[in-house]
């Protein structure tokens, strides 16, 4: 059944002066795979991605190349809408921030700031980091040396007027809000984290600038130019139209919000946690149920970053689905990524020996097995089992328990687990029971009979768990056991007996094995 409440599920949305790379695939498609087991589950689910396209950055980056920063967000955000679409991810939306859609709410959304008094005109007085557009009191410049924590330059002197987000009003809130929501953030190394800077109290915040144009006008006072950081975290309601209620498009999404998970990485945190939140609450909007902030994939134990030019790119990733298949991507990243508190390093010969330990020898073989022998034995139509499934039905229930618990728990890796050890439990039951030699004797043709029905449902069911993470090889082995409806919901499709008795199963072999990559 469908629960009344619907899934909604966001990434980042990606700064279009970089192309995308492994991080922006990786954060898409954790997304991704927790979308389309919501789906599974039969659950209401939007899958919201896009790209964040104002800002200094994205100005300078245009300038330097001689074209507008529209034409480079253009280009850039094609570029980003085609890899979602060679990596197969099912976003529901792809959002722009330079749309009119979202330019219209966000400025009435800073209106209504301005009007309730939660946005004020007032002048700063400290130090600004270019690259970050991020502003430090003199203090908190003092603590870092004077230079950016991120880049490591020097940072400027900046005297402006700005308006500002009354941030600090929202102190007692912010900690009562995360008192009661002890898992607001995930995973809890980082909640502390957020606690920890959230007791050192909050400033207000300046959410325009004036030293650049290429940004949402503010509204009432176009010498400004709306911040990109609030700019951007707008997108996640934009996208289901409620800064308009009423609209066409809030009838059709407003009922998404508030938003399950917002995935995210570690470094963009603070925003999502604290002023996000904040924002939601200026506006007397609900606010998102978690945060989910992982953590980096590295390179060979080397930070990846855009200055040492170490970023797995696109090119690259595109070798891995030449070699390995797209399905062997989606499954290093779900269940080797960085999902929780620490880092990931990406390296061939793991990703290779990833592959083979589990997909070559567990997900393609188990399979290919129990349809060979049941090829060899009984001329490839489901053998009729005497024994209902024996204690096999309560062994997959208890995988498809485990396999919701963990989707609820965005812990993919438990999600993968709860199939695989399935599946390595079937090779364990062909091992003990040796189908091949009950196969000799005539007498036991029964037992035989058993044995591979059940090795052949409990597959399936596996299958069907397997389906969000290897959705192509998955079609492939649904189709080689006798297809089956995948529109029912998932209940009833890891319900045991799905294979009726007689029906044409196929030989399969799913994951070839590739030779070992080079050191
Ligand atoms: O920060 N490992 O955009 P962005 C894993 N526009 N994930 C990584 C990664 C890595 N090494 N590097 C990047 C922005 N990511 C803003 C966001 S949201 C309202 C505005 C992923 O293009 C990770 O999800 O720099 C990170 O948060 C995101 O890419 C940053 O993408």
């Amino acid at each position: 059944m469908p629960s009344a409440m619907p899934a909604y599920i966001t990434t980042p949305i990606y700064y279009v002066n970089d192309r995308p790379h492994i991080g922006h695939a990786y954060t898409t498609t954790v997304c991704d795979v927790w979308a389309r087991a919501m789906r599974l589950r039969g659950e209401d689910v939007f899958f919201l991605t896009g790209t964040d396209e104002h800002g200094v950055k994205v100005e300078k980056s245009a300038a330097a190349k001689g074209v507008t920063p529209q034409a480079l967000a253009d280009e850039n955000a094609a570029e980003f809408r085609r890899v979602l679409q060679v990596f197969g991810l099912s976003n529901d939306d792809f959002i722009r921030t330079t749309e009119p859609r979202h330019e219209r709410q966000v400025q009435a959304f800073v209106k209504r700031l301005l009007d309730s008094g939660s946005v004020y005109l007032g002048t700063f007085e400290g130090w600004y980091d270019e690259g970050q557009e991020e502003y430090y009191t003199e203090t908190k410049a003092k603590e870092l040396d004077y230079k950016s924590p991120i880049s490591g330059r020097p940072l400027a002197r900046a005297t402006e007027q700005n308006y500002y987000f009354r941030l600090s009003a929202f102190q007692e809130r912010l900690e009562r809000f995360f008192a009661e929501n002890p898992g607001f953030v995930q995973p809890s190394a980082r909640q502390n984290e957020v606690l920890g800077r959230l007791r050192d109290g909050l400033q207000d915040v300046p959410i325009t600038r004036t030293n650049f144009t290429w940004g949402i006008p503010f509204p009432g006072d176009e010498r400004h130019v709306i911040y990109v950081w609030i700019d951007a975290l707008f997108n996640y309601v934009t996208a289901l139209g409620l800064g308009e209620p009423g609209s066409e498009l809030a009838k059709e999404r407003a009922k998404y919000w508030p938003a399950q998970y917002h995935v995210i990485g570690k470094e963009i945190l603070w925003f999502h946690a604290v002023i996000w939140p904040a924002l939601l609450m200026a506006l007397e909007l609900p606010r998102p149920r978690r945060i989910h902030a992982h953590s980096f994939w590295i390179a060979d134990g080397q930070k990846m970053s855009k200055s040492m030019g170490n970023f797995v790119d696109l090119p690259t990733i595109e070798g891995y689905f030449a070699k390995y298949g797209l399905d062997a991507w989606r499954w290093y990243m779900a269940t080797q990524g960085p999902l929780q508190a620490s880092d990931a390093d990406f390296r061939a010969q793991h990703f290779h020996d990833t592959y083979t330990s589990e997909l070559v020898n567990v997900v393609g073989n188990c399979p290919s097995r129990v349809t060979a022998m049941i090829g060899k034995y009984f001329e490839g139509r489901m053998p009729e089992d005497a024994q209902r499934g024996g204690e096999w039905p309560a062994r997959c229930a208890q995988a498809a328990d485990a396999w919701q618990r963990a989707i609820d728990e965005l812990d993919l890796v438990a999600a993968a687990n709860a199939p695989m050890a399935l599946l390595r439990d079937v090779d364990a039951f062909i091992n003990r029971t040796e189908p091949f030699k009950v196969a000799k004797d005539p007498a036991r043709a029964g037992e035989l009979a058993s044995i591979l029905a059940q090795c052949a449902e409990a597959v399936r069911i596996a299958g069907v768990m397997l389906e969000p993470f290897l959705p192509e090889k998955t079609a492939q082995l649904r189709a080689a056991l006798g297809g089956g409806d995948a529109a029912m919901p998932f209940a009833k499709r890891t319900a045991w007996g799905g294979i009726a008795a007689g029906t044409a199963l196929e030989k399969c072999a799913l994951f070839p094995r590739v030779e070992a990559a080079k050191a």
